[in-house]
């Protein structure tokens, strides 16, 4: 099926292609008028209704327009850190613009636990039928900032599932299975290919 995701952020395009792309998905980058849907957040209600809002707002940009009736797709991710109760969560570009992630670093510099997750929650439409996804990618924040590939926090995030490398040093592409994004996706190829949709 050719999904059109809805989203400004081209890395989360190349990793849902991946993923999606081995279970016979075509997945583009939906734009209109030649650019990216720019949504209304409500960030402060968590990512599940970040992401249920963009699911509203891309369904009703591309009405009556070409795309009207394609399967779109929506997903909001952040970091969840431990130390602190639901933060930065659906907020993480925010806060990672705001204070950078030196910042994040010197939150934590007083000793506080350093165990971190990335969560995603991804919905695909189309118009008929809706069908969501969730992944966790279980990890902890390094001491210093190391590597600069990937995007975001990759750079502080050393997962659980990996050799003690952040994400950011991966130089190989962290598009593997284990990131939150991968299992959302995953998760939708087994809904979207099931035989009973
Ligand atoms: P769209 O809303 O347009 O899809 P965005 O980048 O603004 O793109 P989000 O609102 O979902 O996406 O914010 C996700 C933020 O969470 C992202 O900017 C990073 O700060 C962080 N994040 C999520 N997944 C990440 C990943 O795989 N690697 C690094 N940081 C990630």
């Amino acid at each position: 099926m050719k999904i059109l995701f809805a989203t400004s952020n081209p890395n989360k395009v190349e990793e849902a292609s991946a993923v999606l792309g081995q279970s016979g998905h075509r997945v583009e980058q939906l734009l209109v008028g030649g650019v990216p849907p720019d949504f209304e957040e409500p960030k402060e209600l968590g990512l599940e209704a970040v992401a249920v809002a963009k699911i509203e707002q891309a369904l009703g940009l591309i009405r009556g327009t070409e795309f009207e009736g394609s399967a779109v797709m929506v997903e909001d991710s952040g970091i969840f850190l431990d130390a602190f109760d639901d933060w930065p969560g659906a907020e993480s570009s925010d806060v990672e613009r705001e204070i950078g992630l030196k910042g994040v670093l010197r939150m934590l510099a007083d000793g506080r636990q350093r165990g971190a997750e990335y969560r995603a929650v991804a919905i695909v439409s189309d118009g008929a039928g809706t069908w969501d996804g969730t992944g966790v990618c279980r990890g902890r924040i390094s001491e210093t900032v190391r590597g600069n590939q990937g995007f975001g926090y990759d750079p502080i995030f050393i997962p659980d599932e990996g050799d003690g490398r952040t994400f950011g040093e991966w130089r190989e592409g962290k598009n593997s299975e284990i990131t939150h994004r991968a299992r959302a996706m995953n998760r939708l190829a087994e809904l979207l290919n099931s035989p009973s949709r």
